[in-house]
Order: C-alpha cells, then sequence, then structure tokens
C-alpha cells in the first residue's frame, strides 16, 4: 500500500501555507526559521492539527454509516472542539468526553475558548473529572455504549485522533506536501520541530519523511510533561504508519526524537519559557502562539536555534498546529 491508496475526505483550503519569519530569525540571530500553518488553513473552527488527522478517519468513519463522532480531550482540547467542527460540516452528531486534564486555577476553563466553540456547533459536551492520560479511557468507552444503546452509531476517535489504525497518515501527507512546497520556494527544511503530545502528528511526520530521498531531523517537543509515554506513542504510531504507507524498511532508532525541557512540570500549565516565547512570536511576528503547546514547542525552537543545536546554515520549519482558542482559559497570565 501506498499513502494514495487511503480514501481522503478533504477539510482544508489546500496545503498550508509555509512562510519565513524574517524578524524572529534575525532577534534568535542563527538558523533562519519559517512557519508552516495548520492554524489559517480550514475553515472549520479555526482548524489545526486535527482536523488534517481527521481527513482520513472520515472516510472510515462514513463507510461504516456512523451518524456519531465520539471522542475525549481536556476541557479546552483543540482535538474535540475539530471533531465537533467536522461533525457539524459533515451532518453527523458529536458525543465529547472533557477532562479535567489541567491543574488549572482559571474557573472559566470549562467554559471559553475551545469547549464554548464546541458548544456552539452543537455538540453533546460531557465534563469528567478524570485527570490527565492519552491512553483509553473508560469515559470514552462508556460515551461510546451510550451513543449504541440510544440506538445510534457511533464512530470511536481516541485522544488526539492518535491511537487510530488511521491516525499517523495525515502528516504523512504533510512530509510529501512540504516536498512539494521546497520546490516551489527552492529551500530545503533539514529540521522540523513539532509539538508531541497524543504523538500522530510526530510520527506520521517521522513516517513521511523516512521515504523521502534526504534525510532531515524531526524534532518533537515534548508538551505531556511524560517524555517516556510521549516517546511511546511516536514511535509506535510511527512504526505503523511507516508499515502502511510501505516504506519498506524500519525506522531506526534514531529517527524518533523526542526531547524534553519545554514542558515544565505538568501538561497544559505554561512556564517561562512558554510565556518568553508567546510574546516574543507575537511581538515580533504577529503571530499568536497558546500556552499548551506551540508555546512549549517554540520555546524549544528557540533554545536550540540560539545555543547551535540547529546549526546557523539551517532552515528549521515550525510546525504551527493551532490551539489558540485555549488561550481564553489563560487570560490572567497576559493581563501586564
Ligand atoms: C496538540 C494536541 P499530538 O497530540 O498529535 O502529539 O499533537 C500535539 C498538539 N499542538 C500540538 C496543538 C495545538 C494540539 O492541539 N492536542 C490534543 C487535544 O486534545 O487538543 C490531543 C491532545
Amino acid at each position: 500500500m501506498a499513502l494514495s491508496d487511503f480514501p481522503r475526505h478533504p477539510l482544508t483550503f489546500g496545503p498550508s501555507p509555509v512562510h519565513p519569519m524574517d524578524r524572529l530569525s534575525a532577534h534568535l540571530g542563527g538558523a533562519r526559521v519559517w512557519a508552516k500553518r495548520e492554524d489559517v488553513s480550514s475553515g472549520l473552527a479555526y482548524g489545526g492539527n486535527k482536523t488534517r488527522k481527521l481527513e482520513y478517519l472520515v472516510p472510515d468513519a462514513l463507510a461504516q454509516g456512523a451518524d456519531t463522532l465520539v471522542s475525549i480531550g481536556g476541557y479546552q482540547s483543540n482535538h474535540t472542539r475539530q471533531v465537533a467542527a467536522v461533525a457539524a460540516h459533515l451532518g453527523l452528531r458529536a458525543v465529547l468526553v472533557q477532562e479535567d486534564w489541567v491543574d488549572w486555577p482559571d474557573p472559566m476553563s470549562d467554559r471559553v475558548g475551545n469547549i464554548l466553540l464546541s458548544r456552539i456547533m452543537g455538540a453533546d459536551v460531557r465534563l469528567d473529572p478524570a485527570g490527565f492520560g492519552v491512553g483509553f479511557k473508560p469515559s470514552w468507552e462508556k460515551a461510546v455504549e451510550d451513543v449504541r444503546a440510544a440506538g445510534g452509531t457511533p464512530y470511536a476517535i481516541p485522544a488526539g485522533a492518535s491511537d487510530h489504525p488511521l491516525g499517523g497518515l495525515g502528516f504523512a501527507r504533510w512530509a510529501e506536501e512540504v516536498q512539494q512546497q521546497e520546490r516551489e520556494l527552492s529551500v530545503f527544511f533539514d529540521t522540523v520541530v513539532v509539538c508531541a503530545v497524543t504523538g500522530s502528528t510526530q510520527a506520521g511526520m517521522i513516517a513521511g519523511f523516512a521515504g523521502q530521498e534526504r534525510p532531515r531531523r524531526v524534532l518533537g517537543i515534548d508538551a505531556s510533561a511524560k517524555l517516556a509515554e510521549t516517546r511511546d506513542q511516536v514511535a509506535r504510531i510511527a512504526r505503523r504508519t511507516a508499515d502502511m504507507v510501505g516504506l519498506g524498511r524500519d525506522l531506526r532508532e534514531d529517527e524518533i526524537e523526542v526531547l524534553a525541557g519545554w514542558a515544565g512540570e505538568l501538561y497544559g500549565v505554561p512556564v517561562d519559557s512558554t510565556l518568553d516565547a508567546i510574546r516574543l512570536v507575537g511581538r515580533l511576528e504577529g503571530v499568536v502562539l497558546d500556552t499548551v503547546y506551540e508555546g512549549k514547542s517554540m520555546a524549544g525552537l528557540i533554545d536550540l536555534v540560539q545555543d547551535g543545536t540547529i546549526p546557523r546554515d539551517s532552515n528549521v520549519l515550525f510546525a504551527h498546529l493551532g490551539g489558540q482558542p485555549a488561550l481564553n482559559a489563560y487570560s490572567g497570565l497576559f493581563r501586564s
């Protein structure tokens, strides 16, 4: 099988835009930094990385005759908001289990930002007190059963659409898209920096790039503060995806690079480097990053460029995966 053998239901406007970040690059004084923007590539509720993953799950859901998408995340999950948008777009229902993943005191966490958007789009939002964890949860299994018991046909989508047989394909395709855009721009991105939590974003990229002639590094920045688990997810999903797209060889351990150092102590809780990165990129580029994911991966990129781990002559591609709606639950951090 090759990637083109899998049916895809387009949910984006087309290839996500790529652009240089010249003022940030000049400020850092090292490699040239570029961004590829999953946050502005779909008309469905602000888009983001899950929209691209869901392009490969939707045909399967429709083929199974599903009438309800069932998924799970934290109160401020971007993933569940994208599931709600895709369900609305297709005329399906969405049942979303929203767990208390983040130890964060904002009293509006379960009302503003992503969860607000999901409610506006008509999703059945179910709050659950369980804490952070990207594995299969009883609350999600129960939601799937509830739909069935009510006579519906559920389609179960795990956290981040990651631990699903088709979860890595969206970002394997991203790798193909990057190669095409490189030809158009006459540039080669020797390093890609991407945030990793449930893993299929980075995993798909690794599987996709592994089949290309010219090698490059795909650096995952862990934002879950659980490095071993994140790396396991990425490695497992990358290998499964590589098999599915017919890579024809095993992935090497050194192709799976997930770095710790910017997540802080807890998933969802920003640290100084996160807030510094958000302010810097906001002020220099007019590009907005969030406190849970992209602020952390950008903090990693900034340090790796400044300390020369990413060499001066590199072109480094920052995967901007979306996530800005969650900022509404962190407003207290930006009052001064
Ligand atoms: C998320 C995930 P992966 O989960 O594929 O590793 O992607 C990490 C990531 N950036 C990076 C943004 C903006 C993200 O939303 N979000 C999850 C969610 O529930 O929203 C799956 C955790």
